[in-house]
């Protein structure tokens, strides 16, 4: 392309600014009027909520793009390495607040509001969060962009731009009901569409196989249709630092294929082969920890992964590089298998289309590629049909089975036995065909890691054992972080500005600060405006309750919460059972001893997990029942939040006292609210499970309630033959409890309600739910014990905060630079 240096010299000369984007009161509010005046064309008297939160959006929009153009100077310049991160989810939340810390104008934003009015927070609710993600993973990657733009890693992630996110879920008697999200509706000022970034993406058809005359084999995919992925960039800024770019891939409909349709005078048909394209991006599939198996979903995975390995291409191709170097400017990250056929497509592309040799092809794709597995549990491992890949995709099966023969040649070099080898075969073909992604995903990666100390473990251990004795080099740890500028910064004000007042803001780039907190725990003074900010984000998150349940919280109970999806094996209905011992204590023996508590639950369950949806309406029963009874709804309440979100979580972790992390031993890989309950100095209650184990290890074992069996305990447990019947007929208090979940009380008649529950955990119990029980209450009740001293309870409430500094993502992106990418920041 030409350069225009008229244009340029406005964005390189110092100094020089294009338009208002300075940062002061005044600036802020011209601009928001002017984009009030000007973008939407409005007048005050008709302005809606809306329209002044996107006039204000776009406002600040502006500056996080001045922001974000400078760093790419400074990339293109710097000729630096790059990650690029894939991810199939992303749970940004909302952008606004989170931006104006950023950029530090949250208080002149205030101010020019205020002065037109207008409050700001009332601006910050208008707000519609992109629900691009289920839950932890997602919002792990969103984490992950807040901290490479901190801290100035060359980057860009890529994803699918969904037009209906996560369902919304609403409570009705009891049951929980879904309905679409439709994020988009209002418009989102966030994003800017980049028409001319477009690729096509082919499905189905087959594969010519032609010999030319040095008889040198040509492979050409001849393909059954074709959609065209649109590029939407959504800048995420860091902060006091520039931004990077979130890419999603939106699907259209290709042009030549309209033309073809229109032409035949078939208008219809054009127009349903557009609606049939776009199907791709519609929305994403709730599942989470469970696999849908459906050939759209593998559709989904392979459109965003064309998209945007073609587009990493062009990106390496425009800098005048040549892409036997690929590996050398790029580093592309996996995030989980959900992208693995990344792997097969990176080959066709090198092979097929820019006719390298294989050898050579495969040398720069297994050095590209790094892969992170986020799950052991078994139902989550993707699997896809080979048929289902024949289909769809027919030239990465050949590939897929050139790689499998290749890499079992070399385990046949190695002396592996018939049994190893068809244990890691690419191929499972003990039954239907099937493709197992994680070891696609770990052959073609050049590291593989788990999400904590104990989960990396137990992936060398368990599902890629045999891998890991091959390649034991390949293999390492990243343990998850969270970023405590969101999740601490921007949702608790209050906390912050107390830090902030003791140790200074550093603590914002460098959450190990946070030390300098441990001597004011024994201060009196400090642990009274300690526990006054609790108190008020408490009163804040009864206020959220009341207003979305009608539920009336004292603040001043024990908030008790568990928030997470809902799945069996993070036991929500462990702590269900124990809330039914409480009241039945209450009820029946008149036990007002109890510290008043507030159990609050949040989560949304797949729609089609009917166990899940169960233990839902096992919760809303549950509290239905004690909340209207006289007699214990001033020691006890249940909450059920509707539609947990990253806007809610960001109310409930700042409002907690204790955080419930209480899956079984070896199923939750790492947990992130567990780190972001803490840092909000909420104690934890919970298992060796996950990041669980080294966060008691950071707080110190004694600012921290432990229970239940740990992950040998479990496995040994489970080969000696599990028997739960037997410990529920030898503990009184929990027969009693499972009993109840069949009263008439509790189910008004209907007892087959809660008859799976409680046949599953009396005959199965799969998660050891019987088997933790007693340790559970029993540690429970050493909670209510400390929680009397709230002295003693502030103490290792500010010990626990001291003590996270681990836990910010910053961390694991540090620990990904240098354990995994071999990139490096560049300083602006
Ligand atoms: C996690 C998933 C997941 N692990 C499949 N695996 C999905 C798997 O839609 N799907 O098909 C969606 C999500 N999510 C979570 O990742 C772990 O359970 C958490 O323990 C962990 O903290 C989080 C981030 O690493």
């Amino acid at each position: 392309k030409s350069r225009n240096k008229k244009i340029e010299s406005y964005f390189t000369k110092p100094g020089v600014e294009v338009g208002n984007i300075g940062l002061s009161k005044e600036d802020i509010k011209t601009s928001f009027l002017e984009k009030l005046f000007y973008s939407l064309g409005r007048i005050p008297v008709v302005a809606t909520p809306n329209d002044l939160y996107t006039s204000l959006a776009l406002a600040v929009r502006d500056r996080v793009f001045r922001k974000y153009v400078k760093s790419l100077e400074q990339y293109a310049e710097e000729d630096a390495r790059g990650v690029a991160y894939l991810s199939a989810e992303y749970l940004p939340g909302p952008h606004l607040g989170n931006n104006l810390l950023n950029l530090e104008i949250m208080e002149e934003t205030r101010e020019a509001l205020a002065e037109l009015n207008l409050d700001l927070e009332e601006l910050l609710k208008e707000e519609v969060e992109p629900g691009l993600g289920n839950g932890g993973l997602g919002r792990l990657a969103s984490c992950y962009m807040d901290s490479l733009a901190t801290l100035g890693i060359p980057s860009i992630a890529y994803g699918i731009r969904y037009e209906f996110g996560i369902f919304k879920q609403e409570i009705k008697e009891g049951w929980q009901v879904e309905s679409t999200d439709k994020w988009l509706h209002n418009g989102n000022p966030w994003e800017v569409i980049r028409p001319e970034i477009s690729f096509e993406v082919k499905f189905g058809g087959y594969t010519e196989h032609t010999r030319d005359e040095n008889d040198k084999l040509h492979i050409e995919w001849i393909p059954g249709s074709e959609v065209k992925g649109t590029a939407y960039d959504t800048p995420i800024l860091g902060y006091q630092s520039n931004g990077i770019i979130l890419r999603l891939w939106k699907a259209e409909a290709t042009e030549s294929f309209d033309f073809a349709a229109y032409n035949l005078g078939d208008y219809y048909r054009a127009v349903e082969k557009k609606m049939r394209s776009e199907n791709i991006t519609k929305v994403l599939y709730p599942n989470d920890e469970n696999l849908s198996g459906k050939e759209l979903r593998l559709k989904q995975q392979y459109f965003f992964v064309c998209c945007s390995l073609q587009d990493i291409i062009r990106l390496h191709l425009l800098q005048g590089r040549k892409l036997e170097s690929l590996h050398e400017k790029f580093t592309i990250q996996l995030n989980d298998t959900h992208p693995s056929i990344a792997v097969p497509e990176l080959m066709r592309l090198l092979v097929d289309v820019y006719h390298m040799e294989w050898d050579a092809a495969w040398m720069v794709t297994c050095k590209t590629f790094a892969y992170t597995n986020h799950t052991l549990l078994p139902e989550a491992l993707e699997r896809w049909p080979v048929s289902l890949i024949r289909n769809l995709l027919p030239r990465h099966l050949e590939i897929i089975y050139e790689i499998n023969s290749r890499f079992i040649n070399e385990l046949r070099g190695h002396n592996f036995t018939g049994d190893q080898i068809s244990r890691m075969s690419l191929v499972d073909e003990s039954g239907e065909p099937t493709i197992r992604m994680a070891h696609l995903a770990t052959v073609g990666s050049y590291m593989i890691n788990g999400v904590s100390a104990l989960h990396s473990g137990l992936l060398k251990k368990q599902v890629l054992k045999d891998f890991a004795e091959l390649w034991p080099n390949k293999f390492t740890n990243v343990t998850n972080g969270v970023t405590h500028r969101r999740f601490l910064a921007v949702s608790n004000p209050g906390l912050s500005a107390l830090l902030s007042e003791k140790i200074g803001k550093d603590w914002l780039t460098h959450l190990d600060k946070l030390k300098g907190l441990e001597s004011y725990s024994e201060d009196e003074t400090f642990r009274r405006k300690w526990m006054e900010v609790k108190l008020e984000n408490k009163r804040n998150l009864a206020t959220q309750i009341k207003e979305l349940t009608g539920i009336d919280i004292n603040p001043e109970m024990l908030i008790d919460v568990q928030v997470k999806r809902i799945h069996e094996y993070k036991r929500q209905h462990l702590k269900v059972l124990h809330i039914l011992s409480l009241y039945l204590r209450v009820k029946k023996e008149k036990d007002t001893s109890i510290p008043p508590t507030a159990f609050v639950f949040g989560g949304k369950a797949a729609p089609g997990y009917f166990m899940a949806k169960r233990i839902i309406k096992l919760i809303t029963a549950v509290g239905e029942l004690i909340n209207n009874d006289p007699e214990v709804n001033k020691i006890l309440k249940v909450v059920f939040l509707p539609n947990f979100s990253v806007k809610l979580a960001q109310h409930v972790y700042p409002g907690a006292d204790l955080s419930e992390q209480i899956s079984m031993a070896g199923k939750e890989a790492s947990g992130t609210g567990n780190m972001k309950f803490a840092l909000n100095g909420a104690l934890t209650i919970g298992t060796l499970d996950g990041a669980n184990v080294e966060i008691r290890e950071e707080v110190g074992e004694e600012n921290f309630f432990l229970f239940g069996l740990t992950t040998d305990e479990v496995e040994n447990k489970k080969a000696q033959g599990y028997h739960p019947y037997k410990i529920y007929a030898e503990n009184e208090n929990l027969k009693k409890v499972m009993e109840f979940l069949l009263s008439d009380e509790l189910t008004r008649g209907d007892t087959e309600l809660f008859k799976p529950i409680y046949n599953n955990l009396l005959h199965q119990d799969p998660y050891l739910l019987m088997e933790d029980y007693q340790s559970y209450i029993e540690q429970m009740e050493n909670v209510y014990h400390v929680w009397q001293d709230r002295e003693k309870w502030a103490k290792m409430s500010i010990l626990n905060v001291a003590r996270m500094g681990k836990f910010s993502s910053d961390r694991s992106i540090q620990d990904y630079c240098e354990k995994i990418w071999k990139v490096e920041a560049i300083k602006v």
